[in-house]
């Protein structure tokens, strides 16, 4: 990522969860020292904007979906849609604090207003490829990247009119281990490329991350990260409502955001998932501030 100004968009929203708590989120990412270490690399920052529901909801909810809260995360989402688009319009470098990864509807929606072409690499032990016809659980956080490609009920053009969809090839997602039936079946046919966690172990995190970057990034015009800290192994990370053990360690993850660092590519972030609520002395949302320094460019030496 470049030096330019970095726009914290916090999104305390956690009703596309199964549990509650991922709304504490952004609050415990901020208060652990995220902006002072973004500042130290160098970089300004806001951090002011903070993303709620609205009090009515204008979209009526489809009462024969089978989502539960699907109105409030469509909401939702369009809110932090139209702020991601103003910060990119505005030259600033989005970075999503959530919530959980329903909100990643609202930033893909936001991003492709002006992204036409844009990669995605989706750092996740699940692949939220769910539609509403497949979900087993009814939870909008595992639907949310069907929904950006397009192929849920829900449409990126409902969420953001002037949103696009995210092409298969463009998309890319590291970490998974935990895939419901109708989601293996999808990447299968549909030319997403899916770095499991089989792949991390035989080709190494440096090579998966090494050719994310490049098929991401072939014919596209910018590259998003979404971060569910869930891709991190539960003994780093417990504070998340969906851990599989089997995770990314933490030296893969550091190395993998440094990566992403190094190449420069990286155009916006979001950071899902985190649950105060389930944390062990805070050590997630810790976790995920030196997270996100490694992604801007933090080194030991
Ligand atoms: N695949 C399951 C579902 O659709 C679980 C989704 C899980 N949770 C997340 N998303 N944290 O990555 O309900
Ligand atoms: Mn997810
Ligand atoms: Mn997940
Ligand atoms: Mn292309």
């Amino acid at each position: 990522m470049g030096k330019s100004a970095i726009t914290v968009i916090s999104v305390p929203f956690g009703m596309g969860a199964g549990r509650p708590g991922s709304e504490m989120g952004p609050d415990h990412i901020l208060k652990f020292g995220l902006v002072k270490k973004l500042h130290q690399l160098g970089y300004e920052v806001s951090y002011d904007k903070r993303i709620l529901l609205p009090e009515h909801i204008e979209i009526a909810a489809n009462i024969s979906s089978p989502m539960k809260h699907e109105a409030e995360a469509i909401a939702i989402s369009s809110v932090l849609a139209r702020e991601v688009a103003d910060t990119v319009r505005q030259g600033g470098t989005p970075l999503i604090l959530g919530g959980d990864h329903s909100i990643s509807m609202g930033t893909l929606s936001g991003l492709t207003q002006h992204y036409r072409e844009l990669g995605v690499i989706w750092f996740d032990a699940h692949s939220d490829l769910n539609t509403e016809a497949t979900s087993p659980s009814g939870n909008m956080h595992g639907i949310s990247l069907a929904v950006a490609l397009g192929l849920a009920g829900i449409k990126p053009q409902e969420i953001a009119s002037g949103a696009v969809p995210i092409k298969p090839e463009h998309c890319v997602i590291i970490g998974a281990r935990d895939l419901d039936r109708g989601e293996k079946a999808f990447i299968r046919s549909c030319g997403i490329t899916c770095f499991t966690m089989h792949e991390i172990d035989r080709l190494g995190i440096e090579h998966v991350v090494n050719e994310a970057l490049r098929i991401a990034g072939d014919g596209t015009d910018g590259i998003h990260l979404s971060f569910d800290i869930d891709s991190v192994d539960p003994i780093e990370a417990p504070g998340t409502g969906t851990p599989v053990r089997g995770g990314v360690s933490y030296r893969e993850a550091h190395l993998a955001l440094e990566l992403m660092n190094e190449s420069g590519v990286i155009t916006s972030a979001d950071f899902v998932e985190v649950n105060p609520s389930l944390d062990h002395n805070n050590q997630t949302s810790k976790l995920v501030v030196d997270l996100i320094g490694s992604l801007f460019g933090s080194r030991i030496l």
